[in-house]
């Protein structure tokens, strides 16, 4: 069924109103609310780029209800979207909870009618990113999110999977291409050219954003970023995976909103949440209520970029190890003492590949942030605008760097180095 099929089968966005009805008629909904559905509150509360979001409670419990428009929220009716993202997220939520239980929310119920998706209430959860501007810890972060990518990555790829079972995957997802279309062009295209959806802090960026659109050492590298989007089917990607898509509370980590997923290079999931990281990193002294009253959660971001990295390398060469059921690499080839050396040594190379390939993402998705149309509120939030513009500064010349000389950082204390030298610009 195509979109237009959708619509025409009885679409429709849901109200507020519309929701006690709604979900009182689906199995079990109505024990799970608890009372009658006249007394359920409901609140519309999607602050992202896309969907429609309700909170629903009743006296004995809520759901998340998450409903695709026919649209991007954030441009207006004039930017059609298709609701079949919200089958390709349903799909990506199952994928992930049989491989990570417990890491996204639980599916209630799925109406492809409607592009709705009834979802456990994650609560006491906060959006990642709004809890980091706030200046909060989270120590079981970084454990959490390395073995969620760790998992996702390594057994949807080859070296898990067989080629058939790897080529079914990928073409599950293959037509989830018009939210591809969007992180190619938002992401990997138009912060480097005249684009009427760019935008940035102006006039202080101007020059910086007139000279990327002119640096062409920046767009052959963005250019390769992007062939490897476009080409790279290594594993399923979360597609998204910002800190606005992930929810935390000090204790755990779920990871929601995986919309833009489909198979795609793994290292494009690890630099998203790395570049959050070091935007929200570069964002902390516009969010100092007294001078240097953020720096020790600066030392608690960098080392969590530092932990992240480390972990899912680790956990990705022990689920490798142990899980050789792919057919890449096939055992007949390495086999004996020198093979499982050889092997080993390969293991590691393609690790190192692995990281290239992150740093590079990571650049180009801090850069979309402050020179495309879709901005973070790290940033966004800062009062004062010369703090903000100059943590963007700093940011967009450490992801230049990160991306046209990518072997300057061969390891994650490379990177960490450079942001602290980012962050002392900033406070300059
Ligand atoms: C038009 S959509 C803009 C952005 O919002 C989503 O969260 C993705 O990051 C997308 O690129
Ligand atoms: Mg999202």
């Amino acid at each position: 069924m195509d979109d237009a099929q959708r619509v025409a089968a009885g679409y429709r966005p849901l109200s507020e109103a519309d929701l006690p009805r709604y979900l009182a008629g689906l199995p079990g909904m109505a024990d799970r609310l608890g009372g009658p559905p006249a007394g359920w509150t409901v609140r519309e509360v999607g602050d992202g780029n896309l969907n429609l979001v309700f909170i629903v409670k009743g006296p004995a419990g809520g759901v998340a209800v998450k409903q695709a428009l026919p649209y991007v929220r954030l441009v207006g009716e004039s930017w059609p979207l298709p609701l079949s993202r919200a089958h390709y997220e349903q799909m990506a939520l199952a994928e992930q909870a049989r491989l990570v239980p417990g890491r996204t929310p639980a599916i209630r119920h799925y109406d492809e009618r409607l592009a709705l998706i009834v979802m456990e209430l994650l609560e006491p959860h906060v959006i990642m990113r709004r809890g980091m501007i706030a200046g909060t810890r989270y120590p079981a972060f970084a454990a959490e999110i390395a073995d969620f990518m760790a998992r996702t990555l390594y057994f949807t790829s080859d070296l898990a999977l067989t080629a058939a079972a790897k080529k079914d995957r990928v073409g599950a997802f293959a037509g989830n291409h018009a939210l591809c279309k969007i992180t190619e062009d938002l992401i990997f295209t138009d912060p480097y050219r005249v684009a009427a959806n760019n935008r940035w802090t102006s006039p202080e960026l101007d020059d910086i954003a007139a000279a990327f659109r002119e640096d062409l050492d920046l767009h052959v590298a963005v250019s390769r970023l992007k062939l490897k989007f476009l080409s790279a089917a290594e594993a399923m990607l979360h597609g998204d995976l910002h800190t606005g898509s992930i929810m935390v509370t000090e204790a755990e980590t779920r990871v929601i909103d995986p919309e833009f997923a489909f198979y795609g290079p793994m290292g494009f999931d690890i630099g998203a949440v790395i570049a959050n990281l070091l935007l929200n990193y570069l964002s902390q002294p516009g969010h100092e209520t007294e001078p240097g009253g953020r720096r020790a959660y600066q030392r608690w971001v960098l080392d969590t970029v530092g932990e992240v990295w480390s972990r899912f390398r680790d956990d990705f060469l022990a689920l490798w190890r142990a899980n050789p059921t792919g057919d890449a690499y096939p055992p007949d080839l390495f086999q004996g003492m020198a093979g499982a050396a050889r092997l080993e040594e390969e293991r590691q190379a393609f690790m190192d590949r692995l990281w290239r390939d992150t740093v590079g993402f990571a650049a180009a998705k801090m850069i979309r942030r402050i020179l495309g149309l879709a901005h973070n509120l790290d940033l966004e939030s800062i009062p004062d605008r010369r703090l903000k513009a100059a943590a963007e500064t700093a940011a967009l010349g450490m992801a230049r760097t990160m991306m046209v000389e990518t072997e300057r950082f061969p390891s994650v204390d490379a990177i960490l180095a450079r942001a602290e030298a980012a962050g002392a610009s900033v406070r300059a």
